[in-house]
């Protein structure tokens, strides 16, 4: 039986000159999954379903548990003195923590409830976590490429809870074990299939996408036994569940740009945020051997020129994910109208 702590810590001896900082703040994030899936278990009892009545930074409904996720993830890392900033979806700009703006040598960057439409149905949620280091204390430190992310994680609210992460060397996933109340290792070094059979998106926006997105999705769709096709569908409505089958699984995740004006919802840049979410999950994925890209660029290299900055996200199995970006370029030489594409 080896514990989130155990394992974290044992790892930590195993290199030299390791302060211990780290493996501090990870198993903060551990605990503050277990706090945010206890309020989720009761929330149909304690009247913390629904909204909160407010809007966050973009305008977006809150609901109660966005607000009860983000303040238990404020208040986890308010001692202890190693995180100067926290960086989270819920909030327009980044908490300073007074007493630490001289000390703290980390900032954490949060989108505390993901998948937030599942809340009222019992349906998945996850909680997306980035650990980096702090350089002059102040936003600027947060506006760099994903590479400097130091940790990246996730927690995932479904049957069972879950906790996966990486600190660059593997990725790593643990399950809660309620009886005990610890997070346990249930698989080391999570390798991601190459391919896979299943490809996770809102089919409902199409309209609105670029014409080789659409097109993409429609080679998936195609009949050919031979080579894999087609694709199952499978959106959960939770990026964080959807990423997490395609970990062990294989497959991709889209969320795309969508000019779907006419609906009055165009998002033109697609709507996951680039820092609390794109980031942390490509740096997940690309270290269980898989890849995340815009389409024309890998997600990790992309600097951020805003905190809330959105970026479009095709991420899961290398071979999915490199077969879109050849339909990005229009590199698919076989036309998108006959259905096939290159691969
Ligand atoms: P939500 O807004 O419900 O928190 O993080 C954004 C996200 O959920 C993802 O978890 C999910 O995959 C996506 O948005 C769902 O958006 P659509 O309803 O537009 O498909």
């Amino acid at each position: 039986m080896i514990t989130l702590d155990r394992f974290i810590l044992e790892r930590e001896h195993a290199h030299p000159g390791a302060t211990g900082e780290l493996s501090m703040l990870l198993m903060r994030f551990g605990v503050a999954g277990k706090r945010i899936a206890r309020e989720l278990a009761v929330a149909g009892l304690r009247h913390t379903l629904g909204s909160a009545g407010s809007e966050n930074v973009q305008g977006e409904e809150q609901k109660k548990l966005d607000v009860i996720a983000n303040e238990i993830l404020l208040e986890t890392f308010d001692y202890g003195g190693l995180v100067v900033l926290a960086a989270s979806e819920e909030l327009e700009a980044p908490y300073v923590y007074s007493r630490n703006e001289k000390v703290g040598k980390y900032a954490v960057l949060f989108d505390p409830m993901d998948g937030s439409s599942n809340i009222d149905v019992n349906g998945t949620l996850g909680m997306i976590f980035s650990i980096r280091r702090r350089h002059d204390g102040t936003e600027d430190d947060l506006l760099r490429s994903g590479r400097e992310q130091v940790v990246a994680g996730y927690v995932l609210f479904g049957p069972s809870v879950l906790l996966a992460y990486t600190s660059g060397d593997g990725v790593h996933l643990f399950t809660l074990d309620p009886g005990i109340g610890e997070f346990l290792l249930s698989v080391e070094r999570v390798r991601m299939p190459e391919r896979g059979k299943g490809y996770a998106v809102n089919e409902g926006r199409s309209a609105g996408w670029a014409p080789e997105t659409r097109a993409f999705v429609e080679h998936l769709k195609q009949k050919d036994p031979a080579g894999g096709r087609p694709y199952s569908t499978r959106y959960s409505g939770s990026l964080v569940g959807d990423v997490h089958r395609i970990l062990l699984e294989g497959g991709i995740y889209l969320y795309p740009a969508d000019a779907s004006a006419a609906a009055g919802s165009a998002k033109p840049k697609g709507k996951l945020r680039l820092l609390y979410e794109c980031h942390p999950l490509a740096f997940i994925v690309e270290k269980a051997g898989g890849a995340a890209t815009t389409g024309t660029e890998p997600i990790l290299d992309v600097v951020p020129d805003s905190l809330h900055a959105r970026v479009p996200l095709a991420i899961g199995s290398r071979t999915e994910v490199e077969l879109y970006e050849k339909f990005v370029r229009g590199s698919n030489r076989l036309s998108p109208s006959s259905g096939r594409g290159p691969g």
